[in-house]
């Protein structure tokens, strides 16, 4: 028996020697699993095996053989451990080589867009008139009779009816807004005055299109109601706006007009930016260039809102915004703004 035992604690120390040796060239997880099964596996792994001899041991080799059992098993498990510490060491190397940033590389640039020009001009016109008092306020597009034309003392068979092209939704009741007063209407019918407002928005006219024409096209409409309120306030206001907008050493001419929702009314010229006011093809030889309609608010518009314009006096005006950006960035064709052509917006 004797020799019989030194032959099978050779055999457990070949077995660690060798799993031992086998170790060493491993380098995945995968093979390190293998390899635990192989030797340490509970079913059929070479420890266990040779273990099988045990019952037909002696009572005194018993204890000699379970010691080196025990004792290679340990070994082979601490091994075992280091080695799957060291793999998964080398695996995070391995992924954090992989998935290493240049973080000196160029970064991609975004394409990135701007305002577009109206909506430039309506910000640089509103700024001036918001540091005047005026408050901003917008409203819908689609509209009723009454507001667009009825309120604003344009009844249904008033000339100016065929003045301005409407489109209509359902004839005779909705239409699309042909100017943005009818939400000066609704303001006014919300609050009592002091009243300050500045409306910018689309409005549409059934027009024929041309360099200077267009169906839809964009307003902004200014509305100063209090009490004692003259036409002088009415100039200093529109001045002041046309220095700011434009350059101080602009002047301004106004000329009497006609609007049904205004009295008296005034149309207001700015001297010519490329002549000076002399006269070139720029402003027709008139050295003037139109950019503003305006006007004492009629009473009858105070008195349809509830004011008493005993009471209360009110300025208005208004101005195409597509044409104060004409002026503004030289454009000769009001078509431009909303043909989407990139190589046109990319200039601003
Ligand atoms: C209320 C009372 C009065 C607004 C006004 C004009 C004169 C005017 C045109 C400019 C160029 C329209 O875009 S355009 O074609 N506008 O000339 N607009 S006074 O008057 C109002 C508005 C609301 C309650």
């Amino acid at each position: 028996m004797i020799g019989q035992l030194e032959d099978l604690l050779t055999q457990l120390e070949q077995l660690r020697e060798q799993a031992i040796a086998e170790l060493a060239s491993i380098t995945t997880s995968a093979q390190l699993d293998e390899w635990d099964t192989r030797y340490l596996g509970r079913n059929r792994g070479e420890l266990k095996n040779l273990s099988a001899v045990m019952p037909k041991l002696s009572k005194e080799e018993r204890p000699v053989v379970g010691q080196k059992i025990n004792a290679v098993k340990s070994t082979l498990e601490q091994e075992l451990k280091a080695k799957r510490e060291e793999l998964k060491q080398r695996e995070m190397l391995q992924t954090l080589e992989q998935e290493r940033i240049d973080v000196t590389l160029p970064g991609r640039a975004l394409p990135a867009g701007h305002m577009h020009p109206l909506s430039r001009t309506i910000q640089d016109v509103s700024a001036i008139f918001m540091k005047m008092g005026f408050q901003i306020v917008q409203g819908p597009e689609i509209e009723t009779d009454y507001y667009n034309f009825q309120a604003l003392n344009v009844p249904e068979d008033h000339p100016a009816r065929d003045m301005q092209d409407t489109f209509w939704v359902s004839p005779g009741e909705i239409l699309l807004r042909t100017q943005t007063s009818p939400m000066q209407i609704r303001t006014m019918k919300q609050q009592q005055p002091p009243v300050r407002v500045l409306v910018p928005g689309k409005v549409y006219r059934n027009e024929n299109i041309d360099v200077s024409h267009e169906a839809m096209f964009h307003q902004i409409e200014g509305l100063l109601i209090d009490e004692h309120c003259t036409m002088a306030d009415l100039k200093g206001v529109l001045e002041r706006f046309a220095h700011e907008m434009f350059g101080p050493e602009r002047r301004l001419r106004f000329r009497g007009s006609y609007f049904p929702f205004t009295e008296p009314s005034a149309e207001v010229d700015i001297s010519c930016a490329s002549c000076n006011g002399t006269g070139c093809r720029v402003c027709k030889y008139t050295g003037w260039l139109e950019i503003l309609g305006s006007g004492m608010v009629h009473p009858k518009v105070l008195r349809e809102v509830g004011y008493d314009p005993a009471k209360y006096r009110g300025f208005a005006f208004g101005m195409g915004v597509e044409r104060i950006a004409m002026l503004q960035y030289n454009v000769n064709d009001i078509r431009l703004f909303s043909g989407n052509d990139l190589r046109f917006l990319r200039q601003f």
